[in-house]
C-alpha cells in the first residue's frame, strides 16, 4: 500500500514505468489489465456534491421541463421511471413530473473532471481520457510492484470518492472492450473484473448493442441474420458475416470473441477547435447571429491560446431551421489566433452564406482548424495583428479571473441585453459556452 503512493513523486514513476515497460515486453498481449473508470451520473452527482438534498431523488441535469433541450445526466432515482440521458426535456417531464431539473454549470463539471483525471494519472502514465468522465488505464505489469489490479481498482474508486466525493464504476479486462462492458455492467458503484480467457463467455449472453460498432442500422441487419447476443453473433461463420455486413463482419466477429487489440493511447494534441450553439429559437436576425459569431470566435482564439497554437483555417458551420447543415472555410495567408482575426473570417463566411441562402439558422459554430504551435510562427505577421494578439492575452487573464462579461468588446455587447449571466458569465442554452 505505501508504494503505491510513491507513485506520487514524478521521478520514482518514471523509474517504475522503465519497470513496467520491461515486464511489459515479456508479457502476452492476452495478460493485459486494462481497466475502464467511469463516474456514476456524472453532473447529477456534481451537483449532489454541492447540494445533498438532492442525494437519493430523481434528479435531471440538463434543463428546466419546459425547455428545449435534452436530458444530459439522470440520477439512478430518475432513470427508475424509464428517463435517460438524450431524452427530450418534455418526455422527461410527462415520465417523471416529480423530478428535480437543473440546467446544470459546464465550469463545475470541467473542473470536477480535471481533478478526476488528475487523481487517475498518479496511478499509472498509460491513460487515455474518453470524453469528460471516463478513462481508460493500462495497468498491465504492475501486479508485481503494486499488488492486484483488483486492489489498485478498489484505490482509484477509493480515492475518487474521499476527493470529489462522487462514485466511479471500474471494468477490469484483457481488453479496452470488455473493460468498457464490464464498467457499465458494474454501475452504479461497481467493480467488475472478468478473468483473463473468461471474455466470450462473459460477453455471451449479453446483447449485440453492447459492442462498439453495433449501432441502430448494424442490430437491424444483424437481427435479420437471426442474432441477438453477443454468443450468437460469435458463433457465425466470417464469411457469412463479410456477405452481409462487409469489411466491417470480420471486426464485429472479433469484438464478439472478446478479441480488441487498440492500445491505451495517450491524447494527441487536437487537430481543430471549434465552438458551437443552438439557439432557443431559430433566428435570421443578422446583428444577433454576429454578436454570437463574435462571442463564439472569442472562445475559440482563447481555447487556442491556452494550448499555445495558432491555425491557419477557419470554418464557418450553419444549421438551417430544416436541419440542413452546412460548412464554409477560408485559408488564411498566416496562422493567427487573434480573435479579431478569427471573427472577422467567419463574418464575411456568414454574410455571403446568407445572402446565398436566406432561411432561418438554428445553429451557429465556428472552427480553427490546420494547427501549429505558437513558437513554429514566423514573425512575418501585420503589426496590427501582433497588437490584437497582445490585447487578446491581456483579455484573456481578466476574464480567466472575473468572468467573460468582465470585458466585452464592441460586435458582442448586443449579448448583454440578450443573455443573462450568472457569476459574470452569460447563460448560454448551451452549458459547455456559459463561459
Ligand atoms: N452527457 C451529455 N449529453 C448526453 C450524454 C452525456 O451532456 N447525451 C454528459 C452528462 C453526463 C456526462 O456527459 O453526466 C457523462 O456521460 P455518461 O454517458 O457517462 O452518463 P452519466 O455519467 O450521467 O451516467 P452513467 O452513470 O451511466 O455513466
Ligand atoms: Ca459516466
Amino acid at each position: 500500500m505505501s508504494d503505491f503512493f510513491e507513485l506520487r513523486d514524478s521521478q520514482h514513476l518514471s523509474v517504475i514505468c522503465e519497470k513496467m515497460k520491461a515486464s511489459l515486453s515479456t508479457c502476452n498481449r492476452k495478460e493485459r489489465r486494462i481497466l475502464h473508470v467511469d463516474l456514476d451520473a456524472f453532473f447529477v452527482s456534481v451537483e449532489q456534491v454541492l447540494n445533498p438534498a438532492l442525494r437519493g431523488k430523481p434528479v435531471v441535469v440538463g434543463g428546466e421541463p419546459g425547455a428545449r433541450g435534452v436530458v444530459a445526466s439522470a440520477s439512478y432515482e430518475a432513470r427508475a421511471y424509464g428517463l435517460y440521458a438524450g431524452m427530450s426535456l418534455t418526455t422527461a417531464y410527462r415520465l417523471c413530473p416529480e423530478a428535480i431539473f437543473i440546467r446544470g454549470s459546464f465550469p463545475r463539471y470541467r473542473d470536477a473532471s480535471a481533478r478526476f483525471m488528475a487523481i487517475l494519472a498518479e496511478f499509472t502514465p498509460y491513460l487515455e481520457p474518453v470524453g469528460i468522465d471516463e478513462a481508460y488505464l493500462d495497468l498491465t505489469g504492475f501486479e508485481p510492484v503494486y499488488g492486484s489490479t483488483w486492489g489498485t481498482a478498489l484505490r482509484i474508486k477509493q480515492r475518487i470518492r474521499d476527493e470529489i466525493k462522487i462514485t466511479a464504476s471500474v471494468g477490469i479486462a484483457t481488453s479496452k472492450l470488455v473493460a468498457k462492458i464490464a464498467s457499465d455492467m458494474a454501475k452504479p458503484d461497481g467493480l467488475l473484473e472478468v478473468a483473463t480467457g473468461e471474455e466470450r463467455l462473459f460477453l455471451a449472453p449479453l446483447p449485440i448493442v453492447k459492442l462498439p460498432c453495433v449501432g441502430p442500422k448494424m442490430e437491424r441487419s444483424l437481427k435479420g441474420m437471426g442474432v441477438t447476443t453477443i454468443g450468437e453473433l460469435a458463433n457465425l461463420p466470417v464469411p457469412l458475416l463479410k456477405a452481409n455486413l462487409g469489411p466491417l463482419g470480420e471486426a464485429i466477429h472479433r469484438y464478439a470473441l472478446g478479441i480488441d487489440e487498440r492500445k491505451v493511447e495517450p491524447p494527441q494534441a487536437a487537430k481543430s477547435i471549434s465552438r458551437e450553439t443552438t439557439f432557443i429559437e431559430d433566428t435570421l436576425d443578422y446583428n444577433f447571429l454576429k454578436a454570437i459569431l463574435r462571442y463564439l470566435s472569442e472562445r475559440v482564439g482563447a481555447e487556442l491560446r491556452r494550448e499555445g497554437r495558432k491555425a491557419r483555417c477557419v470554418t464557418l458551420k450553419l444549421r438551417y431551421a430544416d436541419f440542413d447543415s452546412i460548412t464554409r472555410s477560408r485559408t488564411l495567408r498566416e496562422a493567427t489566433n487573434a480573435d479579431q482575426v478569427i471573427f472577422g473570417v467567419g463574418v464575411v463566411l456568414l454574410e455571403k452564406a446568407l445572402c446565398q441562402r436566406r432561411q432561418l439558422v438554428r445553429l451557429i459554430g465556428i472552427g480553427a482548424s490546420s494547427l501549429i504551435g505558437e513558437q513554429k510562427q514566423l514573425s512575418l505577421l501585420d503589426s496590427s495583428i501582433e497588437r490584437w494578439e497582445r490585447l487578446d492575452r491581456a483579455i484573456d487573464r481578466i476574464r480567466n479571473r472575473y468572468g467573460f462579461t468582465a470585458i466585452q468588446r464592441g460586435q458582442s455587447l448586443p449579448l448583454k441585453d440578450i443573455f443573462s449571466t450568472e457569476n459574470g458569465d452569460y447563460v448560454f442554452a448551451t452549458p459547455s459556452l456559459s463561459r
